[in-house]
C-alpha cells in the first residue's frame, strides 16, 4: 500500500525555499524532519523536488546498493563549478569516477597512512608551538585554527604544498575563495536561475574566485612537472601524475587532476576541521570525557613526539570522534536515487530514478530506534565491546557504498593524532560560557567557539623545546 509523503505548504514560484532558507538550511531541514516525520518532500524554484529521509528504516533501506545509488543532484552541479570532473562531483556511470577512484584508492588506504606521519605531524607542530607562545591568557579562535590545520595538512601531505596559514594573520586568499564560492554554489540551488543572473556582482565574485582555485592548482601541477624526477616528492599529486588506471591502462590528464585537486582541498579540510572543532566543544563540555582522554594519551603517547603506531591506539579518542560525528556530522547530508522505478519499504513510497532522495544524516544520527537518549553525547557507545550492536547503516558520516569518503582514514588519522597532541601538551579551558551555535557553510562548525590552553608539565618536554633558563642575578 502506498503512502502520501508529506510537503509544508509550499509558496508560489519560490515552492519549499523560505523553508529551507540560507543561513541554516540543514538546521531548518532538521527542524521540519521533527515536524514532518522521517520522510517529507521539498520543492524548489524551477521544479526541482527533493524527499528527505532520517529514520533507521528507511535509511537502510535506500542504502541498498543493488537498488539505489548516489545522485548527482542540482546542488552537486552547482559545485562542479569549483570540483569540475573530481571524485565528489561526477555520477558513477562516468568512466572518470571509477578511473579516478581506482588511481587514487592506494593513496588513501589505511596502509598509506604511514606516508603522511611526518606531514601531520609537521602541521599540527606548527600550530600547538604558536598556542603555547600564545599563553593561557590569548583567546583561540578554534575554527579558524582548526581550518588553518586542515587545509595545510592535506596540502603538505597531498601536494607537499605549504599555504604556511599559521605564520599569517589572515587565512589564505585561497580559502577566503573558496568559502565564498562554496556558499554561493550552495546559494544558487534555492534561487532560480535567473534571479542568480540578475545579481552581476556575485556572479563576477564567484567566477573570480572559482578562476583563482584552478589557477592556483594548475600552477601547482606547472610548478610539479618542471622538477626533475629525483627532486618531485612522492605524495597524491605524484601519484596523480604517474600512476595508471589498472583497469584502462589511462593516466589521469591535467585539467581532471586539477580538478581533483580543488576536490582534496575542499573535501579535505572543511569536514576534518569542523570534526576537530566539535570534538573540543563536546570535550570542553564534558570533563569526564575530557580526564579520561588525557589519561589515554599520557598512557599512549608519554612525554614523546607520537609516532605513527600509536596513533591507533588512542581507542577512547577514536570513541569521542565516533560520537562527534554521530552527533554533528560534518557533511551532513547525502544524495541517492533509484536506479530503476521501484520503492522504499517494501510498496510503501514508490521512488523513480528522477526523484532525488537526501539522507539528512544529523536525523538518522538521533533516531531513538537505534539510540538510546539520542541528544546525549556519550562515547561510551562506541566502546569496543558494544560497537558492533550498531545496526550496518545507523552510523553514516562518510556516506555509503563505493561512493562513501575515500579520505575516511586520512580525516580520521589526522584528527586522533591532532587531538592527542593537544591533550598531551596543554590543559583546556573555556574563556566564557559557550552555547553553542552552529554556523553552515557546505559543512557544519561550531561558530564562535574559543579555547584557551595552559602548558602541562614544561619540564617533561624534550629539551630543544624548554625555554633557556634565565640568569638570577643581572650579569654585569
Ligand atoms: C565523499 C564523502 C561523502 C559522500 C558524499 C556523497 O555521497 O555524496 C561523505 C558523507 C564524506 N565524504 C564525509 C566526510 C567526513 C569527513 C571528516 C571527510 N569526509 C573527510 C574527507 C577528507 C578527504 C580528503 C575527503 N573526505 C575526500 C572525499 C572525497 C574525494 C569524496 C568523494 C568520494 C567519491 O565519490 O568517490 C568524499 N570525501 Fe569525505
Amino acid at each position: 500500500l502506498s503512502m502520501n509523503i508529506p510537503q509544508p505548504r509550499p509558496r508560489p514560484i519560490l515552492g519549499n525555499a523560505p523553508d529551507v532558507g540560507f543561513e541554516t538550511p540543514l538546521q531548518n531541514m532538521m527542524k521540519l524532519a521533527r515536524e514532518f516525520g522521517p520522510i517529507f518532500r521539498l520543492s524548489f524554484p524551477g521544479g526541482a523536488s527533493i524527499q528527505l529521509i532520517s529514520s533507521y528504516e528507511l535509511v537502510a533501506d535506500a542504502c541498498d546498493e543493488t537498488r539505489f545509488e548516489k545522485m548527482v543532484t542540482q546542488a552537486l552541479m552547482h559545485l562542479r563549478e569549483l570540483g569540475g570532473e573530481g571524485l565528489f562531483t561526477v555520477g558513477s556511470e562516468d568512466p572518470k569516477w571509477g578511473k579516478a577512484h581506482r588511481l587514487l584508492m592506494p593513496a588513501f588506504s589505511p596502509a598509506a597512512m604511514r606516508n603522511y606521519h611526518d606531514g601531520m605531524l609537521d602541521v599540527a607542530d606548527q600550530m600547538l608551538t604558536r598556542w603555547a607562545r600564545f599563553g593561557p591568557e590569548t583567546d583561540i579562535h578554534v575554527s579558524d585554527d582548526m581550518t588553518r590545520l586542515t587545509l595545510d595538512t592535506i596540502a603538505l601531505c597531498g601536494f607537499s604544498f605549504r599555504f604556511n596559514s599559521f605564520y599569517q594573520t589572515q587565512l589564505h586568499p585561497f580559502i577566503d575563495s573558496m568559502v565564498r564560492a562554496l556558499e554561493e554554489a550552495g546559494n544558487r540551488t534555492r534561487r532560480l536561475p535567473v534571479q542568480t543572473q540578475l545579481m552581476v556582482r556575485t556572479r563576477r565574485q564567484f567566477e573570480a574566485d572559482t578562476g583563482y582555485l584552478r589557477e592556483l592548482t594548475q600552477q601547482l601541477i606547472e610548478k610539479r612537472r618542471a622538477l626533475g624526477p629525483d627532486e618531485a616528492p612522492r605524495d597524491i599529486l605524484s601519484l596523480m601524475l604517474e600512476a595508471t588506471d589498472p583497469l584502462s591502462g589511462e593516466r589521469l590528464d591535467d585539467d581532471n587532476i586539477r580538478d581533483q585537486l580543488v576536490t582534496f582541498l575542499i573535501a579535505g579540510h572543511e569536514t576534518t576541521s569542523g570534526l576537530l572543532s566539535f570534538a573540543l566543544y563536546f570535550m570542553l563540555h564534558h570533563p569526564e570525557v575530557l580526564q579520561k582522554a588525557q589519561a589515554e594519551v599520557d598512557r599512549v603517547f608519554g612525554a614523546e613526539a607520537p609516532r605513527f603506531e600509536q596513533v591507533s591506539q588512542l581507542q577512547y579518542i577514536d570513541q569521542i570522534l565516533r560520537e562527534t560525528l554521530r552527533l554533528w556530522p560534518t557533511a551532513p547530508a547525502f544524495s541517492l536515487h533509484a536506479r530503476a522505478h521501484n520503492t522504499l519499504l517494501g510498496g510503501r513510497y514508490p521512488v523513480g530514478p528522477d526523484d532525488a532522495l537526501l539522507v539528512l544524516i544529523p536525523m538518522l544520527h538521533r533516531d531513538p530506534a537505534v539510540w538510546k537518549d539520542p541528544e546525549r553525547f556519550d562515547p561510551e557507545r562506541f566502546a569496543p565491546e558494544v560497537r558492533d550492536s550498531i545496526p550496518q547503516h545507523a552510523w553514516k558520516p562518510f556516506g555509503n557504498g563505493m561512493r562513501a569518503c575515500i579520505g575516511r582514514a586520512f580525516a580520521i588519522q589526522e584528527a586522533t593524532l591532532v587531538l592527542g597532541m593537544i591533550l598531551q601538551r596543554f590543559h583546556l579551558s573555556e574563556p566564557e560560557p559557550y552555547e553553542l551555535r552552529i554556523r553552515e557553510t557546505l559543512t557544519l562548525k561550531p561558530d564562535g567557539l574559543k579555547l584557551r590552553v595552559r602548558e602541562r608539565k614544561p619540564a617533561s618536554r624534550p629539551l630543544a623545546a624548554r625555554p633557556t633558563p634565565r640568569p638570577v642575578a643581572p650579569v654585569s
